[in-house]
């Protein structure tokens, strides 16, 4: 019996310690640059967050007598979509996980360098609900405002009590609020309060706007479908504590035969720089093969936010390699990206709604990028005018130049 017993418990023993190494050589991997690279930005070889860096204890009874066997008893599918921020020197990271019971929740995961060693914080973030509870919750932006708050606005869907019976997956989207000091303490604050439909992808402007707080928005028809509705707004709100949003105006549209043919959405908070405010956003189409989201980039002015200075053509990043299977295939998504002290920007962004990747820029070249990539024509002819130009000037360019 007492033979049976310790084999029991040293078969548990090595089990564990097995699970801990491989755990802590994940959390421990050096990332790697990846040498193709566009003049734009440099991607990484490891995504920096996955379902498999959330905290094992988190994931299995470690007693012994409870779970002789060791087995996981909860599950994580994904961690992806997260908000991102400098906090105390640190690169943190507001993850959406989600379990295998296909709830999301908010984790924050931090980093010394933002391109490897992210591990979680002891727990997960324990965010307040208000009257009507969240079925779910997911997609963070974190904004520090100027009011000394830290905003995080995300979606939080429920049922839609107006489905007809049977229909199980009617829901509505709309904007939670929390606000936060030290990123543990989450004050919940009401939804957004909106009259054009269903909200998603909303982000908090970190400046005061005429006094006001600017929010961008993302009204829709449905909880999927953007109907006549979509492209990304700009809106106002007084109070955040009655966060009703007024004079909403859509700043980029829906366009046919473009990367956001179907729906767009705004990504993280805007970068300022003199030139104006970058953006960050990501496109959909449709395809044979479903949804295809690709990121895109464009200028507001610094003084209008309303007005888009600079718009470069097609995707800034689409899905390549291991980044196009996933959960959901064919789909990058970002709402979170640093701009660090030196001028370079650690974008995070998930690929196929399934982990978190990083890839570095700086101010200067994304304004470059901005400025300077050729607006997309809305037709071939004059896509291959584009090029045409392209190829004439560098002929004129002097051999010791080229
Ligand atoms: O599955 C892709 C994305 O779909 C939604 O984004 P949007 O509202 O722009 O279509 C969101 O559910 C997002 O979380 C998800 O990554």
């Amino acid at each position: 019996m007492a033979k049976k017993k310790s084999d029991a418990s040293a078969k548990f023993n090595k089990r564990l310690n097995k699970i801990i190494q491989e755990y802590e050589s994940l959390v421990n991997r050096k990332n790697k640059r990846l040498k193709a690279y566009n003049g734009i930005y440099h991607r990484y070889r490891y995504p920096v967050i996955t379902a498999e860096h959330v905290p094992l204890n988190w994931k299995y009874n470690l007693n012994p007598i409870a779970n002789p066997r060791l087995m996981q008893r909860i599950g994580f599918n994904a961690a992806f979509n997260a908000g991102a921020i400098k906090f105390n020197d640190k690169y943190v990271l507001a993850v959406r996980v989600e379990g295998w019971d296909r709830k999301s929740f908010f984790a924050m995961a931090e980093s010394d360098n933002g391109i490897d060693g992210f591990r979680f914080w002891d727990k997960p973030v324990l965010l307040p609900e208000n009257e009507d509870p969240d079925i779910n919750v997911y997609d963070m932006r974190l904004t520090r405002h100027e009011d000394g708050w830290i905003y995080g606005i995300f979606c939080t869907e429920r049922g839609d009590s107006s489905a007809p019976p049977g229909d199980t997956s009617m829901a509505v989207a709309s904007a939670g609020i929390a606000r936060t000091r030290d990123l543990k303490q989450w004050e919940r604050l009401p939804d957004l309060i909106s009259s054009t439909g269903q909200q998603r992808n909303v982000v908090l402007h970190p400046e005061f706007v005429y006094g006001k707080y600017a929010l961008y928005t993302r009204p829709q028809e449905g909880f999927i479908e953007v109907g006549t509705g979509g492209g990304i707004g700009l809106g106002y709100v007084t109070d955040m504590k009655y966060p009703l949003v007024e004079n909403e105006k859509i700043i980029s549209e829906k366009a046919y035969h473009t990367v956001y043919e179907l729906k767009n959405g705004l990504g993280p908070p805007p970068i300022k720089t003199p030139e104006g405010w970058l953006q960050l956003a990501h496109g959909v189409r449709n395809t044979a093969a479903g949804l295809r989201y690709v990121l895109y980039m464009f200028m507001t002015d610094l003084n209008d936010l309303s007005k888009v200075i600079h718009f470069p053509g097609g995707y800034f990043m689409a899905p390549q390699d291991e980044e196009r299977i996933g959960d959901v295939s064919n789909v990058l998504f970002n709402n979170g990206w640093i701009r660090d002290d030196d001028g370079r920007v650690l974008i995070y962004y998930a690929s196929s709604d399934t982990r978190m990747h990083v890839a570095i820029s700086t101010v200067e070249q994304l304004v470059d990028y901005c400025k300077n990539t050729p607006p997309d024509g809305l037709s071939t002819r004059k896509s291959v005018d584009t090029i045409m130009y392209l190829i004439d000037r560098n002929a004129s360019v002097s051999p010791d130049q080229k």
